[in-house]
């Protein structure tokens, strides 16, 4: 196509498909490497690589391309130590609740509970917050358009980036977020999407025996 003052010229590689099976191949083995881990090790893990893993997020497609997240990177010990009090408290209150029973059996295999020991330990809180419409600097709004699968195609790039990079991490959803606006002071416009704890495992980590669906209970070629 022509280029005008709307485009530019697209920047693209093209691999041989002998290649493209192989680097194919290699994410995918690459990324069935990765497991949830809920046992951290405190050791710091240094800014720039976050910031890069960041950086990949942000590079998501999102609907119109308005980009509705963002990231706020906890590291502050004080402030870690409140999302886990809050935390702990909702998911007291989740995992007591008799109106929950069918959904705690069915957590049963991940072994999960209350207790989030992981929000302090962890070096760092990635909270990932969706922005529901665009706050302009006078004030007014800006529509924002697919927010729950722009912000979720995001945090996949964010998690393989993550995981490509050498660092384990957990997807996390307290089961109630709003406190996460409070304590890290985000404007309304914003609901909290998810906490991604990161660092690396914990040396005696363990995870739960579970698998992944088959490629014939997941792919129809039609
Ligand atoms: N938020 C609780 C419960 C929980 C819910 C789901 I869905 C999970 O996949 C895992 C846990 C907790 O994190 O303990």
């Amino acid at each position: 196509m022509e280029k005008t003052e709307f485009y530019s010229l697209l920047n693209y590689d093209e691999y041989p498909l002998r290649e493209m099976e192989k680097r194919s191949e290699e994410f995918y083995l690459e990324m069935k490497k990765r497991r949830t881990v809920r046992q951290f090790s405190d050791r710091p893990v240094p800014r720039m690589i976050i910031e890069n893993c960041i950086r990949a997020a942000g590079t998501a497609p999102s609907g119109a391309n308005m980009q509705p997240w963002s990231f706020v990177v906890v590291s502050d010990p004080e402030v870690k130590r409140q999302v886990r009090k809050e935390a702990e408290k909702t998911e007291r209150e989740f995992y007591n609740q008799r109106t929950n029973l069918k959904w705690v059996e069915d957590l049963k295999p991940l072994r999960t509970d209350e207790n989030k020991p992981f929000l302090e330990i962890a070096p760092y809180l990635i909270v990932i917050f969706a922005q529901r419409y665009g706050l302009l600097p006078d004030g007014s709004k800006r529509s924002h358009y697919y927010v729950n699968e722009s912000v979720g195609i995001s945090t996949g790039i964010l998690l393989s980036a993550l995981h490509y990079a050498g660092l384990t991490c957990l997807t996390y959803t307290p089961s109630k977020m709003g406190f996460l606006n409070h304590i890290l002071s985000r404007p309304s416009n914003e609901r909290p999407f998810l906490i991604m704890v990161v660092g690396y495992p914990d040396k005696d980590a363990v995870i739960p025996a579970i698998g992944k669906k088959s490629p014939e209970e997941i792919i129809k070629f039609v």
